[in-house]
């Protein structure tokens, strides 16, 4: 077991003056997966060969064989990027009027509402999951509803039985975003066959990346076929389209980087739970501190803590120190999307008090597999050494 003493002489931090922890690149959140070079390359030589380089070409398809087969549902649609993937969702669904969903969300998912003609309505989270609260969306349906998108927040699989029973009773499509839920699932299994169609985002801060990109999942054939002729301006046939589309397609390029780093799941996913269960050991024992905790299959992507009054500083505080440090930890999601614009000007906002609570004191730490133990041991090193010195922090930030 590893441990880090809190009883050594000196704890040196860089918002007090004393040498960096992080020298040189610094650690972020998230940072990409590297895939196998000379697998990658031996597909961009394909592609070049071939000289199709996007339309559907033959890694992009292979790509979207192998996803369906990995989540175990019937249609992976590749999309050009995760909010891409939402609104060619909301469009082949023929949505109309209010969406309800989780304000705690990257500000991506309603920005895909809006885009689409929609009326994102914020709803509040269960500060556990921090996913949507099943009770709170029932209370804001309304004649205009048409959906529930719930967001499988961390990867952390949302209420689905709850949500399925308040859709069917109002006659809602229930849709997921499922950006950070790739690997991740319930007693039911992986995540992709969840309501009637998951959105996937695969950009390269994401445990399973393309650079950017995305996926639809369903099981649904015609649904399936809509978002494939939507993803495609709508064309059925040279010059001929069946309806309004868009360009949401997926290039052969980054069905390469794709290909080359799900032949990596497996090491990835391994690095990401070694990572995240150091973490947890190492968190344990500090007051004030508390570390998300993730049920089921799992991806183990993202190192999410919790800062209470009792550690000594506040989560802002905390951040500032980290940065100093050359950690860059981030502040997601804060505020809640309600709170920022262009939303926080509508009339009829919803209160939304775990939205609030849990946004002030939520941060992301550097995680996933492109981080060692030591890094690891490293920042905890700093959350340890912040701790003891919360005063001294306290103190030289109310004087800048
Ligand atoms: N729904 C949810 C719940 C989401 O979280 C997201 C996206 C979406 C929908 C929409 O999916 P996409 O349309 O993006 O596919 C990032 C990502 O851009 C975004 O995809 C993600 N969620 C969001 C939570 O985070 P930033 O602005 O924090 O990322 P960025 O560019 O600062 O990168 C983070 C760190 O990673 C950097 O500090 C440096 C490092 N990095 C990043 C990139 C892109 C690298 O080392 N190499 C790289 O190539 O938004």
């Amino acid at each position: 077991m590893m441990q880090i003493t809190t009883k050594a002489v000196s704890h040196p931090l860089a918002i007090l003056g004393d040498p960096i922890m992080f020298e040189g690149g610094g650690l972020y959140v998230n940072k990409p997966t590297r895939p196998d070079r000379d697998l990658l390359f031996n597909l961009i030589d394909s592609v070049i060969d071939k000289n199709q380089y996007s339309n559907q070409g033959p890694l992009a398809c292979e790509l979207e064989n192998k996803i369906a087969a990995y989540l175990g549902v019937k249609h992976c649609i590749l999309v050009s990027s995760g909010t891409m993937g939402i609104q060619l969702l909301c469009e082949a669904l023929g949505l109309r009027g209010e969406v309800i969903l989780p304000s705690f969300t990257f500000i991506a998912t309603a920005h895909a509402l809006s885009w689409t003609g929609l009326t994102p309505i914020f709803c509040d989270i269960d500060p556990i999951t921090h996913n949507i609260c099943p009770k709170h969306c029932k209370k804001l349906i309304t004649d205009k509803t048409t959906a529930i998108l719930g967001v499988h927040l961390w990867g952390n699989i949302c209420s689905v039985k709850q949500l399925e029973m308040i859709a069917e009773e109002n006659n809602l499509a229930l849709i997921f975003d499922s950006a950070h839920a790739f690997s991740c699932g319930n007693q039911n299994g992986l995540a992709g066959g969840l309501g009637t169609a998951e959105a996937f985002s695969f950009h390269a801060t994401k445990s399973f990346h393309t650079g950017e990109g995305g996926a639809v999942t369903t099981n649904s054939d015609s649904l399936a076929e809509k978002l494939r002729l939507v993803r495609n301006f709508g064309f059925i046939d040279f010059n001929k389209t069946a309806c309004k589309g868009i360009n949401g397609k997926m290039s052969e390029l980054h069905a390469a980087l794709g290909l080359a780093n799900f032949s990596i799941i497996e090491e990835t996913l391994t690095l990401s739970k070694r990572n995240y269960e150091l973490y947890c050991e190492l968190l344990e024992p500090i007051v004030g501190l508390s570390i998300l905790s993730f049920e089921g299959p799992h991806n183990f992507h993202y190192i999410v803590i919790e800062v209470d009054a009792s550690y000594g500083l506040n989560r802002d505080a905390l951040v500032d120190v980290l940065i100093q440090e050359n950690i860059h930890a981030r502040r997601h999601f804060s505020p809640g999307c309600h709170k920022m614009n262009p939303y926080k000007t509508e009339p009829k906002l919803n209160s939304l008090p775990y939205t609030d609570l849990i946004s002030q004191k939520c941060l992301v730490l550097p995680g996933g597999a492109n981080i060692s133990e030591n890094e690891v041991l490293g920042v905890v090193k700093v959350l340890v050494s912040a701790q003891i010195r919360a005063a001294e922090i306290n103190k030289h930030l109310l004087n800048m």
